[in-house]
């Protein structure tokens, strides 16, 4: 195998958030890029405790002792942990909102910056006994003008947020960010520790031939979903689409980020406002998507309109490919009218 060139120009997150600093000028006064900073440091410690955990016992229940007799934490409360003691000791941040945690945590002032972070820091947990890819989900808003930081500061439109991002913990460790520029994604050199650019400037394919839809959901699904679905797989042209659903978020989302094609996860029947959480997870989600140049809704509205109005409300979700998404949106157009 002929080992690739040694490239001597590695652009590092670090490196590549700090050029994308710079070209905001004076405006950046650099703590947006110690914040990335700081959350690329706690993906770099979930993702070694993701690849512990399969060999020392971590995945255990909370309340269970581990290999070494110690009081263990289930990896999503460690995760948690993680991110809100480097999140708090970042500085830069005055709301944090976990999906771990019923409450927001409003920074004291001493260690209060200007920035709110909101995040699942390890969905799709339940997963990880079968080596499945979980991943941590962010997004990032500015406080409001004036503000000193209150829950308000995150009720808002997902537009409004200035950064957002996953890691995916898999085979590699895999950043995906935008700091409303662009899509660019990052993989974990763990010889190094530092991610390393390798998906500059992702965009999804304009059409794919993958949905990716919990089908176990279909007698509960509307019936927008259920036509849109056998388009698909009964086509009247052209050959069916592929089935592809991992059941983890992230994993689910960055194949189509990759690959192209649609990812629901609707309201149902069973689900009346969906499963997925709007802040930490169909918000940065539909924040990258759109800077790829897809199209995230919920079959009626465009998911960064949306308001929340608790930091766990759950909405419908559709994000992929822009004519995929658009199919998917003349079924629920159709449906519209025929009321
Ligand atoms: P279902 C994982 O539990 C999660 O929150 C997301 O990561 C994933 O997309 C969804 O739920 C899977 O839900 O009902 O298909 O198992």
């Amino acid at each position: 195998i002929t080992e690739e060139p040694l490239s001597t120009d590695l652009i590092t997150l670090t490196r590549h958030v700090l050029h994308d600093q710079l070209r905001l000028g004076a405006a950046a006064t650099g703590d947006l890029t110690l914040l990335l900073t700081a959350i690329q440091v706690t993906s770099k410690f979930i993702a070694t405790n993701v690849r512990r955990a399969r060999l020392i016992n971590l995945v255990g229940l909370a309340g269970e002792t581990n290999v070494q007799g110690e009081e263990q934490k289930k990896l999503d409360v460690l995760s948690n942990d993680i991110m809100v003691n480097a999140l708090r000791a970042s500085g830069k941040t005055a709301v944090l909102v976990s999906e771990e945690l019923d409450d927001a945590i409003i920074i004291e002032e001493r260690n209060r910056g200007k920035y709110c972070v909101v995040f699942d820091p390890l969905d799709g947990s339940s997963n990880i006994d079968a080596g499945v890819n979980i991943g941590t989900i962010f997004g990032i808003y500015a406080l409001r003008p004036g503000s000193s930081g209150s829950v308000e500061d995150v009720l808002r439109p997902g537009s409004e947020m200035v950064a957002a991002g996953y890691t995916m913990y898999g085979s590699s460790a895999n950043l995906v960010l935008s700091t409303g520029s662009g899509v660019n994604g990052y993989t974990l050199d763990a010889s190094l520790g530092e991610f390393i650019l390798t998906h500059p400037d992702i965009k999804i394919p304009p059409r794919g031939k993958i949905y990716s839809f919990n089908e176990g959901n279909s007698m509960y699904f509307h019936p927008p979903v259920n036509a849109y679905l056998n388009s698909v797989k009964y086509p009247t042209t052209g050959s069916p689409y592929s089935a592809r659903y991992i059941g983890s978020m992230v994993a689910d989302v960055h194949r189509t980020m990759l690959y192209g094609g649609i990812f629901g996860y609707p309201d149902d029947k069973k689900s009346k406002s969906g499963k997925l959480r709007m802040l930490y997870e169909a918000f940065p989600m539909a924040f990258l998507t759109e800077q790829a140049g897809g199209i995230a809704t919920t079959g009626t509205q465009r998911i960064l309109d949306l308001v929340p109005k608790s930091i766990h409300e759950r909405c419908s979700v559709f994000l992929g490919s822009r004519d995929d998404v658009q199919d998917l949106l003349k079924f629920y157009e159709a449906d519209a009218q025929s009321k």
